[in-house]
């Protein structure tokens, strides 16, 4: 029988964990909103991806839920220095929300109810790199993380998943969202500290 701790054991696995440059590990998890929670009843909610020759194709939360869904387990990194890791979610890919989606646009900015907006190329929406997820650790999402749907981009900064997702607007040019405009950086790679304009 080895004659290690557990609590040994386990630092050691935490020690071995690699984090994006400047980041801490967390287990709770943290709330980051610009402003009030938005309360969307389901009979209600729609998403829509609207493209840049005019066409929007929309779905209500039933037609969402008839969509084909995955369970990704993804790792966090926030600007504000947190990561955490391995969480679980539920959601429909944007893969299939393209699918029939007829667009040449490079750059798509998201919008939510409530206001918010943030903008990343098309292509980081696609190819098994985001989702619309309305459950977190086997639970319907909460309205404070994004809850009914947020999107979640997770090898971007968080600031880029948009919770209360509303809608995508794919555009040939890339215009700022809210914090873009306030000086974060346009594609917030965490592994690469793309924190700010400039870095
Ligand atoms: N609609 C909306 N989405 C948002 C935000 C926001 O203020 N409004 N904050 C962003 C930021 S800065 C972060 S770090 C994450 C935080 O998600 P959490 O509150 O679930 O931790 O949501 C992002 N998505
Ligand atoms: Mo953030």
């Amino acid at each position: 029988m080895a004659i290690v701790s557990r609590g040994f054991q386990g630092r050691r696995r935490e020690e071995s964990v690699k984090l994006p440059p400047g980041q801490y590990l967390t287990y709770d998890f943290p709330v980051l909103s610009a402003g009030p929670t938005p309360r969307i009843p389901l009979d209600r909610w729609e998403f829509a991806i609207d493209t840049e020759a005019g066409q929007t194709h929309r779905w209500t939360w039933p037609e969402l839920m008839a969509l084909p869904a995955e369970q990704p387990t993804v790792d966090l990194h926030c600007v504000t220095k947190w990561s955490k890791l391995a969480t679980h979610w539920r959601g429909v890919s944007l893969d299939v929300l393209m699918a029939d989606v007829e667009t040449t646009a490079e750059y798509a900015l998201v919008y939510s109810y409530g206001g918010y907006t943030t903008n990343l190329p098309l292509e980081d929406l696609l190819d098994g790199k985001a989702w619309i997820a309305y459950a977190f650790e086997g639970e319907e999402l909460e309205p404070q993380h994004g809850g009914p749907a947020r999107l979640l981009v997770p090898h971007l900064y968080l600031w880029k998943s948009a919770k209360w997702v509303r809608g995508i607007r794919l555009l040939h040019e890339d215009w700022p969202g809210f914090w873009e405009t306030a000086g974060y950086h346009d594609y917030g790679d965490p592994w690469r500290e793309q924190r700010y304009q400039g870095d």
